[in-house]
């Protein structure tokens, strides 16, 4: 009878264990991604969900212990079109679902409407690409991006246009998005500053497709450079436009046109250099082959180059849960003080957030193009 009782005793501890083992390896948790998969940004939008999407399949391939458990990630994808009505049904869906961090949203004018949803149900957000101050400056301790700000982008460009390209006349256009408004105010102050005049300031939005109107009020003041805050999809064809109207002008944007579907985006219009844009971000010599071996894998898995932000939503998933991991749980409460305190060495570079979740030490890179391709003029820090 005892030997029987010691039996069952044994028989039941190893059930428990065998289930303990089982639960652990089929714990998982879900992880939510946000950005726009359909609309004038699709393009951008997919090139940043196929980056988060490389890092959950990475990471699935040789899964994390979080907690002592083996993690499945599933990833949530939804898409905000970029539209900021869109962008808060989104973020409250994926609230309603119970992920742990999101990845997104893409553009600043989703981004910053969208945050507020996230803080109010303590959900981490990191943004691989939204680049307006105001998303970090609301307080919100669940907001954090991977890229340098528009304050940043725009005095960069600002100067470069008038020590770099001799400037004396700037023209400016924006499409009145969260995004374009910024950084054209910023480019505007920088360029006045280093003693360039505005002499025409014109708008368009991020639909359009015509711009030979507001073209030819910027023609008839022959400005050594036309400043765009707005995207490629705008400003590729701009650049097409400004070629048929015989304008001879440098093309200046932030990181929205500083894509590699630029030079198709404006047809053969664009003459080689005429364009000079600033991605927000940059990596030092140490990481270019980790960035190179990224590009090379994410081309074999999607048969498409990376267009811009894909490997800063692959180190958004990577670096949320590297704090899941150090904090020993997936639980945003428990996790989001390790994920303020981030030291993540990823393929964009050495992370680490300030207090308000902007960039300790933010980068960004100027580029032009010639023979079709981006081509790097530097890293500025
Ligand atoms: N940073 C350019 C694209 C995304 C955005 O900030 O709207």
């Amino acid at each position: 009878m005892k030997s029987l009782t010691m039996a069952i005793a044994v028989s039941s501890t190893l059930v428990t264990l065998v289930s303990g083992v089982a639960q652990a390896q089929e714990s998982s948790i879900k992880l939510g991604f946000a950005g726009p998969l359909t609309g004038q940004n699709a393009n951008l939008g997919k090139d940043v969900e196929r980056g988060a999407r490389m890092a959950v399949d990475d990471l699935n391939a040789n899964p994390p212990i979080i907690g002592g458990k083996k993690i499945k990630i599933d990833l949530q994808v939804e898409d905000d079109a970029g539209d900021p009505r869109q962008a808060t049904q989104v973020a409250q869906r994926l609230a309603d679902s119970g992920v742990s961090g999101v990845v997104g949203h893409f553009n600043s004018g989703a981004t910053i409407p969208a945050s507020k949803i996230y803080y109010d149900n303590h959900i981490p957000e990191i943004s691989q690409s939204s680049t307006n101050p105001k998303y970090t400056q609301q307080g919100f301790d669940t907001a954090f991006r991977l890229v340098a700000n528009d304050g940043q982008l725009g005095s960069v460009l600002g100067k470069y246009a008038v020590q770099n390209l001799h400037a004396k006349t700037v023209a400016v256009i924006d499409d009145r998005t969260s995004y374009g408004q910024g950084i054209a105010e910023e480019f505007t102050k920088a360029a006045q500053a280093a003693g360039a005049k505005i002499v025409s300031r014109q708008f368009t939005t991020d639909k359009a497709t015509d711009f030979r109107g507001v073209l030819t009020a910027v023609k008839g003041e022959n400005p050594d450079v036309v400043f765009y805050g707005g995207m490629d999809a705008q400003g590729g064809p701009m650049i097409k436009q400004m070629q048929q109207l015989g304008m001879q002008s440098k093309f200046m944007g932030g990181d929205g046109i500083c894509t590699g579907e630029l030079p198709s985006l404006a047809g053969s219009a664009m003459q080689s250099r005429q364009v000079v844009c600033a991605e927000a971000g940059g990596i030092t010599p140490e990481f270019e082959p980790g960035m190179e071996n990224f590009k090379k894998r994410f081309k074999a898995k999607y048969g498409q180059d990376v267009v811009i932000y894909a490997p800063y939503a692959y180190d958004a998933v990577m670096i949320l849960v590297d704090a899941m991991k150090r904090a020993g749980s997936s639980d945003p409460a428990k996790y989001l003080p390790y994920l303020q305190k981030t030291d993540y060495k990823g393929v964009i570079g050495n992370t680490k957030f300030d207090s308000k979740g902007d960039l300790r030490n933010a980068t960004l890179t100027l580029y032009t193009y010639a023979d079709g391709s981006r081509k790097s003029l530097g890293v500025q820090h």
